[in-house]
């Protein structure tokens, strides 16, 4: 009698282990998807670090994390991406903080004048800028990571030598990048990057002012057989998640992605850096686009033309209420840090 009790209860306990492993093990198959937008077409870097990001959060959760990808603009536009993020029309959404100067003050200061020297340290400054102000436009949202491009250069139509060259030349640029198009006497026109194959095509721009991976990533190679090296400003990035997909998240998850902030901004920089130089290489190849150098007196020409602008700053963001001569501090503190 005694025997078959213990023999009851054992079984009993071993059904319930069984139960209670079979409903984990139906939490555990139980996917959550994820959408993620983006603005340019999938062979762009944006698209290419967002293509890794998935492949990396599905895989160290183990399959839990599912995401669907949105290139091009098909989920949100370029300038829609924070509020699109914030009112859950996307999980997660890439976006250009160049696109709304206004609205980025703080991290857009990484694209002043203050030769940030390749994109891997532009996105660990920009990254490390952000953690230390966290500004306030980005309370409503998670930040999954920041990045930057590479070095800005002019892509033209027609050469581009000297200043009065590109006098009176209809050039693409946005934000601090315009800055500079504007001080070295050129026709800004202010645009996404989203929008400048079909403005180039149409002749409404004769060229642009961005990272020359462009050249190859766009295919501007066949229509701007120039490029003037001028290695200024890098365009700042962020990717967001939206604070309420966040905080649905289980913590196992949030954890995945919390160590993958640092590591994704860096291995984005990094892979801006490489694929800028096989760009090069290939507009060379295969469309013989002439790289110009400018001359020394020249240079310092362009130089001077840029000196007041960040004085300029300063002045016009501390009217503003922001700290904008520390932020100029921290943003040269840490291209020092990052290039020893
Ligand atoms: C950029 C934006 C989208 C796709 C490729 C890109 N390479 C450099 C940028 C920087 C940028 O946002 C811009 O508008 O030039």
């Amino acid at each position: 009698m005694k025997q078959t009790t213990l023999r009851m209860i054992m079984a009993v306990f071993f059904m319930a282990l069984l139960i209670i492993h079979g409903f984990s093990g139906l939490a555990e198959t139980k996917t959550i998807t994820l959408s993620y937008a983006n603005f340019p077409p999938a062979p762009t870097f944006p698209c290419v670090q967002m293509e890794r990001w998935k492949t990396e959060v599905e895989k160290r959760t183990n399959g839990q994390v599912s995401i669907n990808t949105f290139p091009g603009e098909t989920l949100l536009s370029a300038k829609d991406m924070m509020d699109g993020v914030i009112a859950g029309q996307a999980d997660i959404g890439c976006l250009c903080m160049a696109y709304q100067p206004g609205r980025f003050i703080v991290t857009n200061a990484t694209s002043l004048p203050l030769d940030i020297p390749n994109a891997r340290i532009g996105s660990l400054v920009l990254l490390d800028l952000y953690r230390k102000y966290r500004p306030e436009e980005f309370k409503q949202v998670k930040v999954l990571a920041m990045f930057a491009s590479a070095p800005s250069n002019i892509m033209t139509r027609k050469p581009v030598r000297t200043l009065e060259d590109m006098q009176g030349m209809n050039i693409r640029a946005s934000g601090g990048a315009a800055e500079l198009l504007k001080a070295w006497g050129a026709n800004l026109v202010g645009m996404p990057m989203s929008d400048t194959p079909e403005a180039l095509q149409k002749g409404v721009i004769q060229g642009l002012f961005s990272s020359l991976e462009v050249m190859k990533d766009f295919k501007f190679a066949e229509i701007c057989s120039f490029a003037t090296i001028t290695d200024k400003v890098i365009y700042p990035f962020a990717v967001v998640m939206n604070l309420d997909s966040w905080n649905a998240l289980p913590p196992d998850v949030q954890k995945v992605m919390d160590e993958l902030i640092e590591e994704q901004s860096e291995w984005t920089g990094a892979y801006m850096d490489n694929h800028v130089q096989e760009a090069i290489e290939w507009s060379k190849q295969t469309h013989q686009v002439e790289f110009i150098e400018l001359s020394k007196e020249e240079k310092a020409r362009w130089d001077g033309r840029l000196a007041p602008l960040i004085d300029e700053w300063i002045k016009d963001v501390e009217q503003k209420g922001f700290p904008a001569q520390a932020i100029v501090n921290d943003i040269q503190a840490l291209i020092q840090k990052y290039s020893q």
